[in-house]
């Protein structure tokens, strides 16, 4: 059993918009089931301090911070096309982050081994200067590189499987070789469209970004060839010494703004394998925080099993969703398609 601690802010309810996918209902439903579960007494939860806004400046820009105050100022609005914000999002969102630096901090002192941050809304498309993708803070960047500066580690890795590529923390990370940035997502011109194989930093850190655009569909198949054929022998060059994982579950085949067909079980597979790098080479330093996932039942179900997993990876645990209706049908499809013309 490991010391498996998560940080779960109550007040995340304050920043919500009705019919918005990027809701309150998303972490209500994830609360519900960790303790339906009796799992949520079994772990450790932190608190979720407000982030300080000069450490948030050493990301996002004092022009950026300024308009979020005067826009939460003027009460449930849009930052860009797809983020809104409330009275209270700059509060929550700081209450997001917080929570995920303590748990960094923790783990980092050993004084948890590993664990998930449940922050809203979610982080891995905000720029330096400007909201997107309904993210506020560039969450995972700013853990990074809080513990490079704070606890002196030396190599970050930072692994996002969120559907949608990780633009905001790749742009942050871009040009730092001490930041390894790995995503895999949906290819473009799915959303943001970003994410090009081409896209692999610049200047010292030219090398320490890897992109992994997937086509729409692969499933959990083609997520796990992709862990432990491009990506595992990446992570085992790079030997990190601390691992972030940017964990949406918007790959989930129920997800309503997602286009691939992972299962809960595929979810599953690359928690463990994720543990199993943590453990050759950073004494299990692993600390999960939250992206996307928009079907509450499958977000809820397949957030439980990775606490599940990360305090005890032989844990029994049963899928269930079940796999996609369309599992294993892809190529079948395919054929089909060409079928009606080449008759194969
Ligand atoms: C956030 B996270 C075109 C569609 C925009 C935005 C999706 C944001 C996802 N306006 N869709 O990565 O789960
Ligand atoms: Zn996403």
């Amino acid at each position: 059993m490991m010391r498996t601690a998560f940080t779960y802010d109550p007040s995340h309810i304050e920043h919500s918009a009705p019919g918005h996918p990027e809701q309150k209902g998303r972490l209500l439903a994830v609360w519900k089931a960790l303790n339906d579960q009796g799992l949520a007494e079994k772990l450790i939860r932190l608190e979720t301090p407000l982030a300080p806004l000069d450490l948030i400046q050493e990301t996002h820009s004092t022009r950026y911070i300024e308009h979020l105050h005067y826009m939460v100022h003027q009460g449930l609005s849009y930052l860009d096309a797809d983020t809104y914000c409330t009275q209270h999002s700059l509060e929550v969102a700081q209450r997001g982050l917080g929570g995920l630096l303590h748990l960094t901090d923790a783990v980092l002192r050993g004084e948890v081994d590993n664990g998930m941050a449940l922050p809203r809304p979610p982080g891995h498309h905000a720029r330096p200067h400007t909201a997107m993708g309904f993210c506020i803070f560039a969450n995972v960047a700013i853990a990074a590189k809080h513990a490079r500066k704070v606890h002196g580690v030396d190599r970050v890795l930072i692994l996002d499987f969120d559907v949608h590529h990780g633009n905001g923390t790749q742009e942050v990370c871009y040009q730092d070789p001490n930041i390894l940035f790995m995503s895999l997502h949906g290819a473009p011109p799915f959303w943001p469209a970003l994410g090009h194989i081409s896209e692999t930093g610049e200047a010292e850190g030219e090398g320490y970004t890897v992109n992994v655009p997937l086509p729409q569909g692969v499933g959990d198949e083609g997520y796990l060839a992709a862990f432990r054929q491009i990506l595992a022998p990446i992570a085992a060059r790079f030997k990190p010494e601390l691992i972030l994982v940017s964990a949406g579950y918007d790959a989930h085949w129920r997800d309503p703004i997602g286009c691939m067909k992972v299962s809960t079980w595929g979810f599953d597979q690359m928690v463990l394998e994720l543990m199993s790098w943590a453990d050759q080479y950073c004494s299990g330093r692993l600390v999960f925080a939250l992206e996307g996932g928009y079907d509450e039942p499958a977000l809820a179900h397949s957030v439980y099993h990775t606490l599940a997993l990360l305090q005890d990876p032989t844990a029994k645990l049963v899928d269930e969703l079940g796999k996609s209706p369309e599992a294993g049908l892809y190529p079948q499809k395919m054929i089909e398609g060409i079928a009606k013309f080449w008759r194969v």
